[in-house]
C-alpha cells in the first residue's frame, strides 16, 4: 500500500476511535445537540431547512433564535447561517410577525394559551409563533425536539399549551449550600458569591427548565430560614431572577411563618395581629421592588416543628389568607403545604391531612394553592392517591411529587418516575362520578379552578450531570413534560428523552425506555412490595429498617407502618382498623375496603393480612411477598443485562458511570430483600419458597448497619 493510503488509513482509525471514545459527562443533558449520525436523514434536513428569521427583540425571542441557531448548526453540523435548505424557520409573536404571514394564524392562535405556541408549515416557511415571547421559545425548542428525536418537519401544524399554570420545582436548598434530601451534590445556589458572581450555570438551569416547560422555582428549603426574607439575600435572589426571567422561569422562596420576629423584631406571628399584617405587606411589597414579577411564598406551616399559625390558636386559613392578602396586589401566590401530621394526633398519620384541610374547604382566598403530595404519607416508593384530590372543589389545589429520591435509593438507584407520576395522575378519585383522575382535578377541569399547578421537589444539585446519575435526568424532564401536560404517557416520554440524550437507534431505544419503565416496579418491589411503606431507616432514609420501633413519635416508626405481627402484617385502613378509606369518595373506598377488589399493589397499605392468605396468583401472602422481594432483585438483575448489551451504542464515560450505579443498585436490591424477609420472617415463621434466594447474613448484621453520614440528612434532625 502506498505510503499517504497507510497514512490516511491510520488517520482514519484515529478518528474513529477517536470519536468512540467521545466522551459526555452528562451536563449538557437532553440538550447536547449532536450531530445527526444517519447520513441520508443529515441531507434530507439540511436540504429543508434555511435560514432562522427572527421578530421581536425581546431577550427572550434573542434567547430563542440563539437556541435554533446552536441546536441547528449542532444537529445539523454545519453553521446554521450558511443552511440554504428549501424552509426559513420564521419566529416571532403573532403581533412581531410580518403582518403577511400573522394574517394566516388568527384562528390558530384561538387554539392556544399565554404560553402555547404554534408551529406551522406556510409555503416556504416553518412558522413558531404564539401570543407570548415565551411561547415562542418554548415552540423553539419544540422545534429542536423534533430533530432530535427525528421526526418529520414537513406539512407541521403544531399546537400546544401547557394544561397546569404553575409548573415548578421545590429545592430543598438551605443557605448553607446543603440540601435537605439532596443526592447531586450542593445547592446551585452560591449564596456567598451572590449577586456579583452570575456562575454560567445559572443560566444553563433556567434554560433547561425553559426546554421542558418548567416555568417556576421555589429556590429555598420548605424547612425555612428567614434571612432569606432579609435585603442581604433579597439581592442575591434579585440576581438569580434576572437571570431565569428570559426563560419563563419565575422565582419563588419559602417565607417562615416566624418572620416577622426573627427579622422583624415584633413579638408575635400572630396572623391576625395588624402589626404582623403590615409587616408581610411591607416585607412583600419591598420583594416586589427587588424581583417585580415575584411569583409568591410556599409555606411549610405547623409541620415537623415548623412554625405557624396553631402557634397563635389560629388556624391554615387564618395563615394562608394572610399571607395571600399581602401578594394579591402584585398578583403573587401563596402554595401553602398540606404536609402537616401532629405529635398531639394519636390517629392515622394517612388521614391528618384531610382532617385538618378539608373542614376549610371554601374558606381560602383566590390565589392561596393547597400544595398536596401525591399520597397520604410521604412519598413512598407507592402509594394510594391522596384523598384530598377531589375533596375541595372550592379551594385551589395543586400536587407535590419528589423528584428527588429520598425514599428509592437516593441518586445511586435508577428508578424512573414518570411511570409513578403517570399512576397518580390516572387514578380515579370517582368525587364526580367515574372518569374524575387525579390529572382533571390538578389541571382544574373537574372543579373548574382558576390556579393549578404541578410541584416537584427537586433532584438537582451541583453534581456536573445535575442530577448524580445520569438516568435520573429523566426524572428531571419527565416531571416538566407532565407538568406541561399530566395526560402524556410515560413510555413515550422515556423514548423521547432517550432518543435526545442518548441515541436515536431504535433497538436501543426501546430497550433503554422498557428497562426506565421496569426500573419503577422493581424498586417497589425490593423496598416495599404489596403495599408496605415507610420501612426505610431512621433519619437518612437509606437502606431497609423494618425493625425501628424506638423513635418518640409513634408514626416516624417502622412498626408503626407494617404492624408485622405472628398473625399478618399490614396497617387496616378500614372501617375495622382507622377507617381512613372513608376519607376517598364511596366508590373507591369500598373498593379499598373490600379485601378481595383492594388492588394487591395497595394491600397491605390498607389491610392486616394473615400470612397465610391466598393471593390471586394462588401464593401464600408470606411466599408472595418473599417471591416479590425476589422479583424486584432479578428486575435490576435485567436492567444490568439491558445496559450491558447496549455498551456499543454510549459513550464510554456514561456506559461506565450507569454500570457502576447499576451494581450498586443491585447489591442495595439484595440487602433490602434479606434484611426485610429476615426480619418478617420472624412472625410468619414460614420457610422461604422456591425461587428466593438465601440471605446473604444473619438478620443482626443487617440491623447493626450504620450510616452516620448517609446523604441528604436534615441538618437540624
Ligand atoms: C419528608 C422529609 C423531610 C421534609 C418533609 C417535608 O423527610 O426532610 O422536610 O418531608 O416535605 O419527606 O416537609
Amino acid at each position: 500500500m502506498p505510503k499517504y493510503l497507510k497514512w490516511l488509513f491510520t488517520f482514519g482509525v484515529v478518528l474513529v476511535l477517536q470519536s468512540m471514545a467521545y466522551a459526555t459527562d452528562g451536563y449538557k443533558l437532553w440538550l447536547d445537540y449532536k450531530t445527526i449520525s444517519d447520513s441520508t436523514l443529515l441531507k434530507e434536513y439540511q436540504s429543508l431547512v434555511g435560514s432562522v428569521q427572527a421578530y421581536g427583540n425581546s431577550e427572550t425571542i434573542e434567547k430563542a433564535n440563539r437556541e435554533l441557531h446552536e441546536g441547528l448548526s449542532g444537529l445539523l453540523g454545519m453553521n446554521a447561517k450558511k443552511l440554504k435548505g428549501t424552509y426559513s424557520i420564521v419566529i416571532g409573536t403573532y403581533q412581531t410577525l410580518p403582518k403577511d404571514i400573522a394574517s394566516q394564524f388568527s384562528n390558530g392562535l384561538e387554539n392556544i394559551n399565554e404560553e402555547g405556541y404554534v408551529i406551522k408549515s406556510l409555503g416556504n416557511h416553518i412558522v413558531i409563533t404564539a401570543k407570548t415571547d415565551i411561547g415562542v421559545l418554548y415552540g423553539a425548542f419544540n422545534f429542536l425536539k423534533r430533530l432530535q428525536t427525528q421526526r418529520s418537519i414537513e406539512n407541521l401544524n403544531i399546537t400546544d399549551s401547557p394544561k397546569i399554570d404553575i409548573r415548578i420545582l421545590n429545592h430543598w436548598d438551605n443557605l448553607d449550600r446543603s440540601v435537605e434530601r439532596g443526592y447531586a451534590g450542593f445547592s446551585l445556589w452560591n449564596w456567598h458569591q451572590l449577586p456579583d458572581y452570575k456562575d454560567p450555570r445559572y443560566e444553563d438551569y433556567a434554560r433547561a427548565n425553559a426546554s421542558i416547560g418548567i416555568n417556576g422555582t421555589v429556590l429555598t428549603n420548605v424547612n425555612s430560614n428567614a434571612l432569606v426574607l432579609t435585603p442581604q439575600y433579597l439581592e442575591k435572589v434579585k440576581a438569580l431572577a434576572d437571570i431565569f426571567r428570559p426563560y419563563g422561569l419565575k422565582v419563588y422562596l419559602t417565607a417562615r411563618f416566624s418572620a416577622p420576629m426573627e427579622i422583624g423584631g415584633l413579638q408575635t406571628a400572630d396572623p391576625l395581629d395588624a402589626n404582623v399584617k403590615t409587616w408581610w405587606k411591607n416585607k412583600v411589597e419591598e420583594i416586589y421592588t427587588y424581583i417585580p414579577d415575584f411569583g409568591g411564598f410556599l409555606v411549610k406551616a405547623n409541620s415537623e416543628g415548623q412554625p405557624g399559625p396553631q402557634n397563635y390558636g389560629r388556624n391554615h386559613v387564618d395563615g394562608a389568607n394572610m399571607m395571600a392578602e399581602a401578594l394579591a396586589p402584585f398578583n403573587g401566590v401563596v402554595m401553602w403545604r398540606a404536609f402537616v401530621y401532629s405529635e398531639h394526633d394519636a390517629t392515622d398519620r394517612a388521614k391528618q391531612a384531610y382532617n385538618e384541610f378539608v373542614p376549610h374547604d371554601g374558606q381560602f382566598k383566590d390565589n392561596v394553592i393547597i400544595q398536596v403530595k401525591n399520597g397520604p404519607i410521604d412519598f413512598q416508593p407507592r402509594e394510594p392517591f391522596h384523598p384530598m384530590f377531589g375533596a375541595m372543589p372550592n379551594t385551589n389545589l395543586m400536587i407535590e411529587f419528589q423528584i428527588t429520591q429520598e425514599y428509592m435509593g437516593g441518586a445511586t438507584h435508577l428508578v424512573y418516575q414518570p411511570k409513578l407520576f403517570e399512576e397518580v395522575f390516572e387514578a380515579d378519585t370517582y368525587q364526580k362520578g367515574k372518569g374524575s383522575t387525579v390529572a382533571k382535578v390538578i389541571d382544574g377541569s373537574l372543579h373548574n379552578k382558576k390556579i393549578t399547578g404541578v410541584a416537584g421537589v427537586s433532584n438537582i444539585g451541583t453534581d456536573r450531570n445535575w442530577t448524580g446519575h445520569h438516568f435520573l435526568q429523566a426524572n428531571w424532564y419527565g416531571f416538566g413534560r407532565l407538568a406541561w401536560d399530566p395526560y402524556l404517557n410515560s413510555e413515550d416520554i422515556a423514548k423521547e428523552w432517550t432518543r435526545m440524550t442518548f441515541s436515536n437507534k431504535a433497538k436501543f431505544v426501546d430497550k433503554v425506555a422498557d428497562m426506565m419503565i421496569t426500573s419503577r416496579e422493581a424498586v417497589v418491589n425490593y423496598m416495599t412490595p404489596l403495599g408496605l411503606h415507610h420501612i426505610m431507616a431512621t433519619g437518612h432514609h437509606y437502606g431497609p429498617g423494618p425493625w425501628v420501633g424506638n423513635l418518640s413519635r409513634p408514626e416516624w416508626n417502622p412498626v408503626y407502618y407494617h404492624k408485622a405481627d405472628s398473625k399478618g402484617i399490614g396497617f387496616d385502613r378500614t372501617p375495622s382498623g382507622s377507617n381512613a378509606t372513608a376519607q376517598y369518595a364511596p366508590e373507591v373506598a369500598a373498593m379499598f375496603n373490600n379485601l378481595t377488589s383492594c388492588p394487591e399493589k395497595d394491600l397491605l397499605w390498607f389491610h392486616h393480612v394473615q400470612w397465610s392468605y391466598k393471593l390471586k396468583n394462588g401464593h401464600s401472602l408470606w411466599n408472595g411477598m418473599a417471591l416479590k422481594y425476589q422479583e424486584g432483585v432479578n428486575q435490576v438483575a435485567q436492567m444490568q443485562t439491558t445496559w450491558n448489551q447496549l455498551e456499543n451504542d454510549v459513550d464510554a464515560q456514561r456506559f461506565n458511570e450507569v454500570k457502576m450505579m447499576l451494581n450498586i443498585q443491585y447489591k442495595e436490591a439484595k440487602w433490602w430483600k434479606d434484611a426485610c424477609l429476615l426480619y418478617f420472617q420472624q412472625f410468619s415463621k414460614m420457610e422461604l419458597p422456591k425461587g428466593v434466594e438465601a440471605p446473604a447474613h444473619t438478620l443482626e448484621y443487617y440491623q447493626n448497619l450504620q450510616f452516620p453520614y448517609a446523604p441528604g440528612i436534615r441538618p437540624q434532625w
